[in-house]
């Protein structure tokens, strides 16, 4: 007879928020998973009856990694409902802001919470000493360039987390031209930290890797090879991390840093073996596995409900289950280069499926090209130009706000009518991400991704949680 258990592992070292996965095993292989948020907080339910603009600053306060995300999706809602366009250097300040917020959740995910877990896994491999935390050289010098963005951040947003300086006009710090200068020396910085730390090459180098083949060549040089993006490759694909953490992935980006009312940096989507123009109508959230009150299983978040009801004997999770055109879509840096056709990634997902090692390379790749990207923006911004332009909102209407958190596709739908919120809907990317099963009983990506993860030792699934961690999940904006 073969053995089968079940097993429920919570909490999971080095993750935002409250998670339990629970996996049926059968002859130590995982069957099926089931992720649950085990924490309810009731954002959306706060925000109803309370001032149209309350959005902005109750919101980034579900989370500290994305606040400014929060802040922007919120002031996004808000100008959707007024005709005016808002200013160039609006566009370009945000998106600097938002760029600096995703390289710094970037930075803490891989060497706080990914990186050494490589080392758990194999603590005697010398290469892998610098993931250590807190005393490995690599995790020392993250938290070094970490540290100095804060100041870029204050010079964009006057603070962060929690700035108030995106509003629906715009921008409400605007930049002389020596906070730009001052803005693209710390960059400079900030550049020096991938160069020399994470890929031991210039950034334009990397970014001419076309194919994997080109990637394989590139590490086979020594200098490559001893970078922490070198020493990351090498230790996953020796552990087989481009065979775990696969699912037959949809991924969905809204496309993110528009830089005009029309147009992304990245293109939008939703791809499951080819792209489809990002069509917001077709989002759902379903809530058939989840505590709240089930009387219409899947709404579109502009009609959604949060009633929460703890006592649903078929609900596991606080998340919602967001669909695309009922079906689950992956989130994230993944998601957004595979919709924007990225070569490298595309080629590395064509060969290696949605694994662990694709999600983490995507993320560290993602992070180059928008280290790479920040100096355009910063030096398009014109100081003698405005960044805000008085808006009036209309005391009733319905909108929405989308744009790229740093885990992936944030949404915030608002409904208001005498000036109040009537509704307020949220959708973080680790919803997505972390969704439980559906009305249909499809699971969400990370459940799918979990099957066939190898747990030889109960007691140390490290496969379990690299799959985990590949999505870098924040359970504290999945429950919102
Ligand atoms: Ni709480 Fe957040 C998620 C991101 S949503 S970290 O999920 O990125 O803006």
């Amino acid at each position: 007879m073969s053995e089968r258990r079940t097993i429920s592992y919570s909490p999971f070292a080095r993750i935002e928020g409250d998670l339990r996965i629970e996996l049926d095993i059968v002859e130590q292989v995982v069957e099926s998973a089931r992720a649950a948020g085990t924490l309810y907080r009731g954002f959306e339910q706060l925000l109803r009856g309370r001032d149209a603009c309350d959005g902005m600053v109750l919101t980034p306060r579900i989370c500290g990694q994305c606040s400014l995300s929060h802040s922007a999706a919120a002031a996004a809602a808000l100008h959707s409902l007024a005709p005016e366009e808002i200013p160039p250097n609006a566009y370009l300040t945000r998106n600097v802001a938002m760029g600096i917020e995703l390289v710094i959740s970037g930075i803490t995910h891989f060497y706080m919470s990914f990186a050494p877990d490589l080392l758990a896994a194999s603590p005697d491999d010398p290469d892998l000493l610098r993931f250590g935390v807190p005393g490995g050289s690599s995790f020392r010098a993250s938290m070094i360039a970490r540290r100095k963005m804060l100041p870029l951040l204050g010079i964009l947003a006057g603070k962060w987390p929690n700035s108030l300086f995106l509003q629906p006009g715009g921008s409400t710090r605007s930049l002389d031209s020596s906070e730009i200068s001052r803005s693209l020396g710390l960059l400079l910085e900030l550049a020096d930290f991938f160069e020399s730390q994470v890929l031991g090459d210039s950034l334009g180098s990397w970014l001419a890797l076309k194919r994997e083949a080109d990637l394989l060549a590139w590490l086979d040089a020594a200098a490559h090879a001893s970078s922490d993006l070198g020493v990351f490759a090498a230790a996953a694909l020796r552990r087989g991390l481009d065979r775990i953490g696969r699912w037959q992935a949809s991924f969905i980006s809204s496309g993110g840093w528009s830089t005009a009312a029309k147009g992304h940096w990245l293109e939008p989507g939703f791809h499951d073996g080819a792209r489809h123009p990002l069509e917001l109508d077709k989002i759902e959230e379903c809530i058939a596995h989840s505590w709240f009150d089930a009387q219409d299983d899947c709404l579109h978040p502009s009609r959604g409900r949060t009633q929460p009801e703890a006592g649903r004997a078929e609900a596991y999770s606080w998340s919602k289950a967001p669909r695309y055109g009922s079906r689950p879509a992956e989130a994230g840096s993944l998601a957004r280069m595979i919709c924007d056709g990225d070569p490298l990634i595309s080629d590395v997902l064509a060969k290696r499926g949605a694994s662990v090692y694709t999600r983490m390379l995507a993320r560290l790749h993602e992070m180059v090209r928008v280290v790479h990207q920040l100096g355009h923006w910063l030096r398009r911004i014109d100081p003698d130009e405005p960044f805000y332009r008085p808006i009036e909102l209309p005391d009733s209407g319905e909108g929405a706000g989308i744009v790229e958190a740093p885990r992936g596709t944030l949404g915030h739908w608002i409904r208001i009518a005498q000036g109040k919120i009537r509704d307020y809907q949220i959708i973080p990317p680790t919803t997505w991400n972390c969704s439980p099963r559906d009305a249909a009983d499809l699971p969400g990506p990370v459940e799918q991704a979990l099957r066939d993860t190898p747990v030889a030792d109960a007691d140390k699934p490290l496969g379990v949680s690299h799959v985990v961690k590949s999505f870098d999940p924040c359970m504290y904006c999945t429950v919102h």
